[in-house]
């Protein structure tokens, strides 16, 4: 008899949480690692990692988690990210370039969202939270990046960057997304607003710079695909 594939994911988001309030970070890691294996990245992020995200920051500003919760899922879910990343390597992998914009804390969705690319191919270099305009930019040339990818949930965080976004948005494909790039009153053309959607907002990252053909990641199995594409 087959499965429901999102009957499972949804047992598997109701576990996750489940785990998430009992610190349980064992049992976080098999859930999201089968998850990975059984439904792909792109619907283990989408209907559990996401979900589960919204749900403990809901739940903490409403006081029925605390601040132990919100550390506790962003650490188990990075190790988890962080383990099944091999690395894409070659003259034909694309590489991205993620960040948060100075000042802007909110990085987990982004982290999520890097793993979807990867899963399309991508070499992805996350710089994280609050990062420096110039470090962006120094990596972006440094990398011969195809593509930047910056995240806020605060508008100022881009608005007050304007200037230095546009001059970087010049030099190579530029996307914004979160809150605060959707509450840009006009955003100019040089930066592409993403939708919230992340399987269509990396479908758009992806159709960008089309995919080269022989990217093989490193790995030791033998497969030429990566592990939690
Ligand atoms: C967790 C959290 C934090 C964590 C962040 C952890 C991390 N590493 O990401 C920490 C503790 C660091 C934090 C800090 C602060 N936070 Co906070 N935080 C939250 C909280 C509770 C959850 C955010 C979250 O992850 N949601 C889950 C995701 C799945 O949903 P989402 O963020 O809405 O994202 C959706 C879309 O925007 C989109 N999206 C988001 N990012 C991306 C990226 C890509 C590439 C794409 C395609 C899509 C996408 O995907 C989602 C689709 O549903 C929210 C409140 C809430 N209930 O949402 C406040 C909230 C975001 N925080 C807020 C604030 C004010 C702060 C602080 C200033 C608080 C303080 N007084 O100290 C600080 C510092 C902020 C700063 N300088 O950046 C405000 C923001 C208000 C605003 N617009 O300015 C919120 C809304 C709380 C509130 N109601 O006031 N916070």
């Amino acid at each position: 008899m087959g499965t429901d594939p999102s009957t499972d994911l949804g047992l598997a988001r109701r576990r996750v949480m489940a785990a998430t309030r009992d610190l349980d970070g064992a049992t976080v890691r098999d859930v999201l690692l089968d998850a990975l294996l059984v439904s792909g990245v792109d619907a283990t992020v989408t209907d559990v990692m996401m979900p589960v995200l919204r749900e403990v920051g809901d739940d903490w500003e409403a006081g029925r988690l605390g601040v132990v919760h919100e550390h506790f899922v962003s650490s188990a879910f990075r190790g988890v990210l962080g383990e099944l990343r091999l690395p894409v390597q070659g003259p034909q992998a694309r590489t991205v370039v993620l960040a948060c914009p100075p000042r802007e804390l909110h990085d987990l969705p982004l982290e999520l969202f890097g793993a979807m690319l990867h899963a399309r191919w991508w070499r992805v270099v996350s710089l994280g939270a609050n990062s420096p305009m110039t470090a962006i930019g120094e990596a972006a040339r440094f990398l011969r990046a195809d593509a930047v990818v910056l995240a806020g949930v605060r508008r100022t965080a881009f608005e007050a960057r304007l200037p230095s976004l546009t001059r970087l948005g010049r030099t190579l494909p530029l996307f914004v997304a979160g809150e605060g790039a959707k509450a840009l009153a006009q955003a100019p053309p040089e930066l592409r607003v993403l939708p919230d959607d992340l399987v269509a907002a990396a479908e758009l990252v992806d159709a960008v710079v089309p995919a080269r053909e022989e990217a093989v990641p490193v790995h030791t199995d033998g497969d030429a695909e990566p592990a939690v594409g």
